[in-house]
């Protein structure tokens, strides 16, 4: 259990206005061939692009961690990626979570996420040492599912056609914080990080 005086945290890149009215659209879709009770859904609003999870940190850390976003933010450009297709971790035929992809072939992103990464190592968080699959997490399957509901959710993705949802620019960071509720998790943004063409 963490300690009432934590704060619970992570960085990602929100995404457009667009991009997530189109994500509630896909959502929406989806629900209508799937196991309702088995999955629970992340509000269109919450759905971003998670660089780095710090876990439960007292607040006495946010200091060091905001001046190395600051670093990094100061450090890059802005650039942009493709929101588009549809998959789920670990695979279909046993999904936990439902997501849609990430696509940005120049490098930039993956660039962005190892200078997040190396900077939080630098204030002390251990790197998550899997390979970085950017993916954008639209909803989870409840432990309680049954694994025909699993795999009913799993062949819903399968044929449900998700294309090119829409285009995203990496205009900030985003520290956030979050706290979990019985309605879902709350975001709010500690603090933001522009990442602009001038230097
Ligand atoms: P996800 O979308 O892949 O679930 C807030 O919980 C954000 O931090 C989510 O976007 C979530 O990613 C991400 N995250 C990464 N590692 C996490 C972990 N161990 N526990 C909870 N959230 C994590």
């Amino acid at each position: 259990m963490a300690q009432p005086e934590t704060l619970r945290t992570f960085i990602a890149i929100p995404l457009s206005p667009l991009v997530v009215t189109k994500l509630g659209n896909v959502q929406r879709a989806l629900r209508r061939t799937c196991p309702e009770q088995a999955v629970s859904w992340v509000k269109p609003e919450n759905i971003h692009l998670t660089l780095f999870f710090l876990g439960d940190i007292v607040p006495e850390r946010r200091a060091p961690v905001e001046a190395a976003l600051s670093v990094v933010a100061r450090h890059v450009h802005p650039f942009t990626f493709s929101v588009q297709g549809m998959g789920a971790f670990p695979n279909l035929n046993r999904p936990r979570v439902i997501w849609v992809g990430i696509e940005e072939p120049t490098g930039q992103l993956a660039l962005l996420h190892r200078a997040v990464n190396e900077a939080m190592a630098n204030v002390g968080f251990q790197p998550e040492d899997r390979r970085f699959s950017p993916h954008l997490t639209l909803a989870r399957i409840r432990q309680r599912a049954s694994r025909e509901e699993a795999q009913a959710m799993g062949e819903a993705v399968r044929r449900a056609e998700v294309g090119h949802l829409g285009d995203v620019t990496v205009e900030e960071l985003v520290f956030f914080r979050s706290v979990l509720k019985s309605s879902g998790a709350e975001y709010t943004p500690l603090a933001r990080f522009a990442i602009e063409n001038e230097k």
